[in-house]
């Protein structure tokens, strides 16, 4: 069951690498659902009309903490979030654990419980470290106009950034910015900081944490975080030169516009 017959539906806004994760999940699971992205901003509004809870506990951080304007955005609700079985679920984290629920094969986590500790501690780090990285990151570069990005975020991996329209996505970038602490002042220490990151993914792929012949939560969780960080055109080369970026591509091979939807 669902709000149409059969169908679930994935709540988003364009460009987003949270987004993406879920859209992952639900492909691997060969689940039919339809996309509807919000409107970037309002969505923590939109999302809550639709009946989604939002988060009375903070669920993000930034330098290890949750200032209070991100305590009050996480209240609000985030994408993505799927209405699925007339069940509504936020957070990649349990909508990963909903669809294992929902049909066990192919699973999104390995069965031998040793390789599930692995795998559900690196798809914590991706979740809750990198996919923060990886947006602000992102965001401090759009301080130095579009044209730091591939194509102006208008195309790429999870389609256009923020918003389908240049002015919009200048505009949502410039909120996000203050929200998440990216700024040009700290860009720098961000930037020290991606090598590390790059590294332990790397080490997970040569673990066969990550990339093994079945895709993994954690697989699913990471690789959007890469695509996103990869539209900054200073970094691409620098990511896709390394065995992530064998795995971004694997995963979120670049396509024509418009062919994955807008994410
Ligand atoms: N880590 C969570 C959070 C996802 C998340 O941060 N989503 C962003 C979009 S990329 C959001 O909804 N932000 C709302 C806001 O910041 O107001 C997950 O993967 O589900």
């Amino acid at each position: 069951m669902s709000d149409t017959a059969g169908q679930a539906t994935l709540y988003a806004i364009p460009g987003s690498h949270a987004c993406m994760s879920a859209v992952l999940m639900l492909e691997h699971k060969g689940v039919d659902f339809r996309r509807v992205d919000l409107f970037t901003g309002l969505h923590p509004l939109l999302v809550r009309a639709k009946g989604f809870a939002g988060h009375r506990t903070p669920i993000r951080q930034v330098d290890g903490r949750t200032h209070r304007m991100l305590a009050m955005l996480d209240r609000g609700g985030t994408v993505p979030a799927l209405l699925m079985s007339g069940e509504r679920i936020q957070t990649n984290h349990d909508i990963a654990r909903f669809l294992d629920r929902m049909s066990a094969q192919p699973a999104l986590f390995p069965a031998n419980p040793d390789a599930r500790i692995e795998v559900e501690a690196t798809e914590a780090w991706g979740d809750e470290i990198f996919q923060m990285a990886a947006r602000r990151i992102a965001l401090a570069a759009a301080a130095h106009g579009l044209d730091a990005f591939h194509d102006r975020g208008n195309h790429g991996r999870l389609g256009p950034l923020l918003a389908p329209r240049e002015r919009v996505r200048m505009m949502a970038s410039l909120g996000a910015r203050v929200s998440f602490r990216a700024h040009p002042s700290n860009e720098g220490e961000m930037l020290g900081s991606l090598p590390a990151l790059l590294d332990r993914i790397d080490a997970w792929i040569a673990d066969g944490v990550l990339g093994g012949e079945q895709l993994n939560v954690a697989d699913f969780m990471i690789v959007p975080s890469l695509a996103l960080i990869s539209y900054r055109l200073d970094l691409r080369s620098g990511i896709e030169s390394r065995p992530a970026g064998a795995l971004l591509e694997r995963l979120l091979p670049e396509r024509p516009a418009h062919d994955r939807g807008s994410c």
